[in-house]
């Protein structure tokens, strides 16, 4: 496994939409441990999108701290909503900014395991949240398209 370089948020990489992955290869069952250690080397992520370490693939994990653990998903497709609900959200392509999202509350999400093998899972709380926002990302949306107001709070940074 290996730490991936997170791309920030003036790169044009992060606007641009991932294409799906069509062989679940080597390559990819790679990018998604490097994804799970990179996200997990900083405390703070709970979800990391693969055109966020400049892999323009339809791929993500999440892990939000609850009894799901890590989730990964390959050729991710949101097939239901329900609800609102908003949350403050930050990203490390983003680093320093929050701003308020208004997000479904629940989601129905249909995706590929690394077996590709299909699966869906229901989501509600933090981790439709994050499903959403990781779901955006493979789109080249960014949380701050989607501020409250437009409305974006500068947080103070800590290293
Ligand atoms: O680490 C992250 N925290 C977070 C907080 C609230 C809502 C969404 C997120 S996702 C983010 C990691 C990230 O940038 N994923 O793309
Ligand atoms: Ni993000």
């Amino acid at each position: 496994m290996a730490l991936r370089n997170i791309v920030m948020e003036n790169d044009p990489l992060l606007r641009k939409t991932s294409r799906p992955v069509d062989e679940i290869t080597p390559r990819i069952i790679k990018l998604l441990d490097d994804m799970a250690e990179t996200m997990y080397y900083d405390n703070r992520g709970v979800g990391l999108a693969a055109p966020q370490v400049g892999v323009l693939r339809r791929v993500f994990v999440v892990d939000v701290g609850d009894d799901h653990g890590l989730l990964e998903f390959i050729n991710p497709e949101i097939i239901e909503t329900e609800g609102e609900q908003e949350y403050c959200e930050g990203c490390l392509s983003v680093p320093g900014k929050t701003a308020k999202v208004v997000r479904p509350a629940k989601v129905k999400i249909k995706a590929l395991n690394r077996d590709g093998e299909e699966f869906v899972l229901e989501a509600t709380d933090l981790l439709a949240v994050c499903i959403c926002h990781e779901n955006d990302h493979l789109n080249g949306i960014l949380f701050t398209d989607k501020a409250v107001n437009g409305e974006i709070f500068y947080a103070q940074e800590e290293d």
